[in-house]
């Protein structure tokens, strides 16, 4: 039988030859043993090069034929040496494109053929300038003509090469391979290189040399390494010089991209080769670069950032309530009540339970959640049940916009209502169905967001359903079986030439999804297009709640891509309630804070399996600093509101909720920062939460850290992260840190580790010397905590500076009216300090209201008392004025300065 196989893609394999120090073109997949090989016809040569298992090799290999210089780069014309062999595809153009001065694109395709590409209102890219960009960071250079093509590009300023896709010395990986169904290239990479990104997977933040990310949106629950929700293909690269470059991959077909010990592959089953590099140099400027390509993400309403509680299982209207009551009662603060599948009639969509969530009870519990200030999300799900008489289900089909299979009937999938159909957003009137579901919806219940699950597209059948015996219980023995067949079949769309590692185990790429060869509109394939599901979903649903509700919008996404920030938060997926998962949530955020989705949080306290009070109390304490904080867990598993285990966790959640509550201002800026081109201070900012090495990027003990991160530049979170541990092992760069609590300094110039007794009530947060924190009294939701004064935190670095910004807006609407920018600033100079505030505010409707003043601020590190305090140049009276020479803090209080005036505070 694999004669058949072979023969669909080398026509004249007769005349090749298994030759080790040939042209590999890899055979298989991940982990391939030598029988296995053998037993396909393929060459093994498990020596120096990858892949050991090859199809036996033509000499072919693409060669400049031509190469013309333009006013923004170069185009480059490729062909095979032998054309009478393989499906390379030929001629090839390369087109090398200088945007910007720091970005370089490169793109490779065939010019004869138009191949699939992302659709540019799916996920957007970049126009190429009109001029030339002045005094670009990188250099271009490329093989000459007739000579095999390679290309590569060195960073101008220290000559580091970036990307180098000619073949290293060791052989790791081959040069250019272009065929229908099979992309390869690669980088050279120094030894011990550092490199992130290529999401969506669970692992360390640092990547790992041996390992293979396959890049395959998958409904799963979060295993380690193997392909998830979501598809980034996208990499971020740090060198001992401590810049920094990216490298977007803009395809969205499946892809295999392994990490060998100095070089990284690509194995791509389609698209095109569309590169973009990012020169930086800083961690921050790269991914801003970034942002600027596939959409920079969007400000978020300010509710958003509050604490939100969810549960898969909430029974009926009256839970709820109950859990709402029981937040209130133990003064814990919440914005946002939420609702999985539970609430719909029979899992439909855009329903609701007549029994257990009657229309009449929901409507009075949402609005009075509204009127006390607080928010309301439910889940919706991109299946929509095959049942006429079904509004949602009528209308699609009466639109003609749901997916299609290769007979062109609607495509049958199988989820929580059983039978299903699929809406398909490239259809141009799929957007307006999608919009009238939910402005029906809206009608009955007036919701503030909406949840997208399940949009990977999870399927229970593996492909079309064609029974009910379909669903999958047993994931592993339905790989084994399919995958088995496998190699029995010819031309299979679920199964190409190159199995890229599908959940480790190079399954069928239907499993749990649709067919590859179903069908969206214009003739798109599902094998092109899978891993766009998401985020045309997230597109589709916050465009339409921006239009019906004409405020900012709120969806949460499982399944994202790069561009899926413009519209939407992501929760990082089913979690299991242990350590391991607690710790793994931190790489997981960082992740999406250089994908550009800064918006993002794990379900806090676990979603698989119980957790218990040490486990929730320490998730409470980190979830407390995600960018998107909630607390969701699965059906079946135990209650886990922070309320559920006594006294001492119920405290130490509503200290740290108080925490976060009074920190918003502080991360809105940053929001702020991430969704705007330039910072004022011109510093590039593009995430909210950080790695270490983002701001300490020439001390290289901060490279691997992922247990410790930044909230901005200014705070550094350590939590503990182990069961029964008491204290935490932190590590603190070089500058001055403050204890966010005692206020004392921690750490005068950093440099070192230190262990830190960190008893189950506390979490370490630190203040960086030099940053200037906005605060907040905190109150119980967003709304009233919007409503209470400022406070600033400055503290003071070892020459006596800081500075710090503050962004307000009216947190909800789409075009503010009245804005503020207000940058703050400290400077000491012979026993005197100064602490200036200067607002640009911006006022088109002056009936909205100005901001609460500033009432307090916290001034660390100042070494002795002041003798005399002015504010505006008037003493302040001693009442005001409280020194702290334990902690050698200073409080200024009761100062009621508007924040839209400039004031200068002064101490000597
Ligand atoms: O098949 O809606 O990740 O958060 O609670 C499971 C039920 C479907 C998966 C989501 C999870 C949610 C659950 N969903």
């Amino acid at each position: 039988m694999f004669f058949l196989v072979l023969f669909l893609y080398l026509p004249l394999s007769y005349a090749l030859t298994c030759n080790p120090n040939g042209f590999r073109r890899d055979c298989g997949h991940v982990g391939t043993q030598q029988s296995d090989c053998e037993q396909k016809g393929c060459c093994w040569s498990p020596k120096g090069h990858i892949p050991w298992c090859f199809y036996p090799n033509p000499s072919t290999v693409y060669v400049i034929q031509d190469a013309v210089q333009t006013s923004l780069g170069y185009e480059i014309t490729l062909v095979v040496n032998d054309s009478s062999v393989g499906q390379a595809i030929s001629p090839l153009y390369v087109n090398i494109t200088s945007e910007t001065k720091d970005r370089l694109h490169v793109k490779v395709f065939d010019p004869k053929n138009t191949r699939w590409e992302i659709p540019q209102n799916v996920s957007s890219f970049s126009n190429p300038p009109s001029s030339p960009p002045p005094a670009s960071q990188y250099k271009v250079s490329f093989a000459g003509k007739g000579e095999e093509f390679w290309f590569a590009i060195t960073r101008k300023s220290n000559g580091e090469t970036l990307f180098n896709s000619s073949a290293n010395s060791n052989g790791e990986f081959n040069s250019l391979v272009f065929e229908d169904q099979y992309l390869q290239i690669g980088t050279q990479l120094p030894s011990g290189y550092n490199l992130y990104g290529l999401g969506e997977h669970v692992c360390p933040l640092r990547l790992s040399s041996g390992q293979t990310y396959t890049l395959w949106n998958f409904d799963t629950a979060t295993p380690v390494n193997l392909n998830l929700y979501g598809s980034h293909p996208f990499y971020l690269e740090l060198r001992q010089s401590g810049s920094a470059h990216g490298v977007f991959l803009r395809n969205s077909n499946g892809m295999d991209v392994t990490l060998n010990e100095e070089s990284l592959s690509y194995k791509v089953i389609g698209g095109i080769l569309d590169f973009y590099f990012f020169l930086g140099p800083q961690a921050e400027a790269v991914i801003q670069q970034y942002h600027e390509v596939i959409g920079r993400p969007y400000l978020p309403p300010y509710w958003a950032l509050g604490f939100h509680q969810s549960h898969y299982g909430y029974k009926n209207v009256e839970a709820l309530q109950d859990v709402v009551a029981q937040y209130k009662s133990n003064k814990l603060p919440l914005d946002t009540m939420w609702n999985d599948i539970d609430y719909m009639d029979q899992y439909k969509d855009f329903t609701l339970d007549p029994v257990n969530f009657p229309e009449k009870k929901m409507k009075q519990f949402v609005d009075e959640l509204h009127e006390d200030g607080q928010h309301y999300v439910v889940i919706i799900d991109p299946g929509i049940k095959k049942q006429s008489g079904y509004k949602a289900y009528d209308d699609g089909i009466h639109a003609g916009i749901f997916i299609k299979d290769k007979n062109n009937n609607f495509f049958v999938g199988k989820v929580w209502p059983g039978n299903t159909v699929f809406p398909d957003f490239f259809h141009p009137a799929a957007q307006q169905y999608w919009q009238d579901q939910i402005a029906g919806f809206l009608s009955i219940l007036p919701v503030d967001g909406l949840w997208v699950d399940m949009n990977e597209i999870s399927n229970f059948c593996n492909g079309e359903c064609t029974s009910d015996v379909d669903f999958v219980s047993d994931t592993n023995e339905v790989r084994n079986s399919i995958y088995m067949k496998q190699e029995n079949v010819g031309f299979d769309p679920n199964n190409p030439p190159y199995a890229i590692n599908n959940q480790g185990n190079h399954i069928p790429l239907n499993i749990k999804t649709l067919d590859m060869d179903a069908v969206h509109y214009g003739g798109v394939l599902e094998y092109n297009s899978h891993n766009l599901f998401g985020i045309m979903e997230d597109t589709a649903t916050s465009i339409a709640l921006r239009i019906l509700t004409k405020k900012r919008s709120f969806v949460l996404s499982r399944s994202t891509f790069p561009g899926s920030g413009v519209y939407t938060a992501k929760w990082t997926g089913d979690n299991h309630a242990n350590f391991n998962d607690l710790y793994y949530s931190i790489p997981g955020m960082l992740n999406f804070q250089m994908f550009g989705i800064p918006l993002v949080g794990s379900d806090i306290c676990g979603f698989i399996g119980d957790t218990n009070a040490e486990l929730c109390a320490r998730w409470m304490q980190l979830g407390a600093f995600y960018p998107f904080s909630r607390n969701h867990n699965n059906k079946g598993s135990k209650s886990q509101e922070p309320y559920m285990f006594g006294q001492q966790v119920t405290d130490i959640s509503r200290k740290i909720l108080n925490v976060r509550y009074s920190l918003l201002p502080y991360y809105y800026t940053l929001f702020y920062y991430a969704s705007r081109p330039v910072s004022a201070s011109n510093v590039p900012a593009a995430t909210v939460t950080r790695p270490l090495f983002f701001e300490f990027s020439d001390d290289n003990n901060t490279y691997g850290i992922d247990k410790q991160f930044m909230v901005g530049s200014g705070l550094l979170i350590s939590p503990v992260l182990t069961q029964g541990a008491a204290s935490v092992t932190a590590y603190f760069p070089k500058a001055r840190w403050y204890d966010f609590f005692s206020k004392e300094i921690t750490s005068e110039s950093g440099a070192e580790s230190k262990t830190l007794a960190t008893p189950l009530e506390s979490i370490q947060v630190h203040v960086r010397g030099g940053v200037i924190v906005p605060m907040q009294e905190p109150s119980l939701t967003t709304a009233a905590s919007r409503l209470n004064p400022y406070q600033l935190l400055v503290a003071l670095d070892s020459s006596g500076m800081a500075n710090g910004s503050l962004y307000l807006d009216d947190g909800i609407s789409l075009n503010v009216t009245r804005y503020s920018l207000i940058t703050y600033t400290a400077m000491s100079t012979s026993g005197q300090t100064t602490l200036t505030s200067k607002a640009q505010t911006t006022v088109t409707n002056d009936s909205e209201s100005a901001a609460p003043p500033m009432n307090t601020i916290i001034v660390l590190g100042v070494a002795k008392k002041p003798s005399t305090v002015t504010a505006n140049s008037k003493p302040l009276p001693s009442s005001q004025v409280l020194y702290n020479s334990t902690s050698l803090s200073l409080t200024l209080s009761m100062l009621a300065l508007p924040m839209e005036s400039d004031f200068t505070l002064l101490w000597k």
